[in-house]
């Protein structure tokens, strides 16, 4: 393979998945850090839908976590993230499209509500390792990046309370699960593992992870963490974070 560019938000937990294919697979690739609002300027050229990630492979543009991941076991076979059994291959997507669905766009959606209120800390996540320009756009634009991001995702008091309950019930399956297994699904590392554990990192936030999260969180989301510290999926996250995540900087 070429070197692969990996268009994407640092802050992104699906974009965390992406990366985390990546490193395991060991492929060189460079990461093109956008920021939510002039993104839809790059993302809208590349492909077909605005969202990131967004992975370019030789001009061919590869769009949305599990399809990066799909794309990545066909050409690097080597430490397959598909489990290698039909019947745990469909369990395994089941369980990463779950997690895509039940955890991450609840916990986004809930997480946001809260941050993009407390403006000095969600403009410094949003423009982690972004670019130059970033400061001084956000700095004129935030208000409209923020009813922006309100309005696309949904974002309100009352969506995020259900949201909240979603990712409860989302954090309630993966307990049960993993109370009774090492891995999600059969004996081995998979997709599923990965989609699980990166999409719950933001609440987690294990040390290997190489975004910068702020020490502490406000609140609600601060009692939120304390609420399910003792839960059997978060010494899970860490485990896998420090066992299974080796990020490899180029
Ligand atoms: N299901 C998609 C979700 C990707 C997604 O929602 N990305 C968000 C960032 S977390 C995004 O790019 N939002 C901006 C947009 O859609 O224009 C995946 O797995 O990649």
């Amino acid at each position: 393979m070429t070197k692969v560019k990996l268009y994407q938000f640092a802050i992104s937990h699906y974009c965390e998945k992406a990366r985390w294919a990546l490193d395991y697979k060991g492929i060189d690739y460079k990461r093109i850090n956008l920021i939510p609002g002039p993104h839809l300027l790059t993302t809208r050229r590349l492909a077909e839908k605005t969202s990131v990630p967004i992975l370019l492979d030789d001009g061919k543009a590869i769009q949305g976590s599990g399809a990066i991941i799909s794309y990545l076991d066909k050409m690097v076979p080597e430490k397959p993230l598909m489990p290698q059994e039909a019947d745990l291959e469909k369990e395994a997507l089941e369980i990463e499209d779950y997690c895509d669905r039940e955890i991450g766009v609840h916990l986004r959606r809930y997480f946001y509500n809260t941050l993009l209120w407390d403006r000095p800390l969600v403009t410094s996540l949003l423009l982690q390792d972004g670019p130059k320009y970033g400061p001084a756009l956000y700095a004129v634009m935030f208000p409209v990046v923020r009813k922006l991001m309100c309005k696309s995702m949904n974002i309100n008091p009352e969506s995020a309370k259900r949201s909240e309950q979603r990712l409860t019930d989302g954090i309630e399956t993966l307990n049960k699960i993993l109370s009774k297994q090492k891995f999600l699904v059969g004996k081995d590392f998979s997709r599923a593992d990965i989609a699980a554990a990166a999409l719950i990192a933001p609440l987690v936030q294990p040390k290997e992870h190489d975004f910068r999260w702020p020490n502490v969180f406000p609140e609600p989301l601060a009692a939120f963490r304390r609420e399910h510290e003792r839960d059997p999926f978060f010494p899970w996250v860490l485990k896998m974070y420090r066992e299974c995540r080796k990020i490899r900087r180029y």
